[in-house]
């Protein structure tokens, strides 16, 4: 039976006001519909510590989903810091939309206790990655651009360990950094969680702009973004140019080009993930249920599709890519 024209339309209403409310919880909006990301705690970034690097002292705690810990991640992992700096996966609940602790971590369960006891405000969100000093009972800091500046100053285990704030590129990895943060890695969430038709084409026409300014700049020189070395530029776009397929162009409607249309783009991502420790800090089975299954509002279903082959994505040949 055909579904009345006055139904649709009141279902319709009801539904999108139902929507509105839902996108609130998710992430704020200003007046014109763009998403705005709230503030933090535990921002700020803190000195080096004395202890920085004895064993058992610190310990960086990471979500396998997150693209914020992803970055830190990657700098643990491509610093060779696993000896002196432990790491703690801590999951999803999506039924109460917070992380929880495998099993309790300074008997803390999940990972909203841990910021209270740590005198985070009321009200603020309990994100990762954090780095916590468990001598010290604190956590040292909680923001991901902080945290990857600090982890590069790491203690690291010998010589020849990768600096990733070369002498010489600190202006140009500021200045992709910071087109990078709001266009690209914020930029797939403003898609995503735009509340009206111009919110998003704002952000993602600002998204599209720096992906052709990237392949600009890799098809001119390379390979890497600042040019010969890799830098903090690099590791701050892998975690959001390597979810791209399986989950912002389908679910944040990132869509307009895929990346295979950017071929150096393609290739830097491919070299990237074969760097040493770092097909380890993927997880794309992980990364679609968490995003698919716990995004309601944007996926009421809480079905999760079926993604491309993350091997097909990190492989070279452009006879592959186009399959
Ligand atoms: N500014 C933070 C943002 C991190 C962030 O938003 N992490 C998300 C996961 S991708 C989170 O933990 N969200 C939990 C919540 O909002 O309650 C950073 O870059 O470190």
């Amino acid at each position: 039976m055909a579904i009345p024209p006055l139904v649709v339309a009141a279902v319709r209403q009801a539904w999108q006001w139902q929507w509105h409310q839902l996108m609130g919880g998710l992430g704020p909006a200003d007046a014109e519909g763009n998403y705005r990301r709230p503030a933090g705690a535990f921002v700020d970034l803190p000195p080096v510590p004395a202890s920085a690097g004895q064993p058992g002292q610190h310990v960086l705690i990471v979500g396998r989903s997150c693209p914020w810990a992803h970055r830190a991640w990657l700098v643990w992992a491509l610093r060779q810091l696993q000896g002196s700096l432990e790491l703690l996966v801590v999951e999803p609940d999506p039924k109460a939309g917070r992380w929880r602790f495998m099993a309790p971590f300074e008997g803390a369960e999940a990972l909203i206790d841990l910021y209270r006891r740590c005198g985070a405000p009321a009200g603020t969100r309990a994100t990762v990655p954090v780095l916590y000093d468990r001598g010290e009972r604190r956590i040292v800091v909680g923001e991901s651009a902080r945290l990857i500046e600090l982890l590069n100053r790491w203690p690291t285990p010998g010589q020849g360990v990768v600096d990733l704030e070369p002498a010489g590129l600190a202006e140009a990895i500021e200045g992709w950094r910071g087109r990078l943060q709001s266009a690209v890695n914020d930029g797939v969430y403003r898609c995503g969680f735009a509340r009206n038709q111009a919110a998003y084409d704002r952000a993602e026409a600002d998204l599209f702009t720096v992906l052709g300014e990237l392949e600009g700049a890799l098809s001119a020189a390379g390979p890497w973004i600042c040019g010969a070395q890799l830098s903090l530029a690099d590791v701050v776009l892998f975690p959001t140019l390597i979810r791209m397929e399986m989950v912002y162009a389908p679910l944040f409607g990132c869509s307009r080009k895929p990346l295979w249309q950017f071929p150096a783009l393609w290739d830097w991502r491919r070299r990237f993930h074969g760097l040493p420790g770092v097909a380890a800090t993927c997880f794309p089975d992980a990364w679609r249920r968490d995003y698919f299954g716990a995004l309601f509002p944007l996926q009421p279903s809480g079905i999760v599709p079926a993604g491309p082959d993350l091997a097909r994505l990190v492989s070279g040949s452009p006879g592959e890519r186009r399959q």
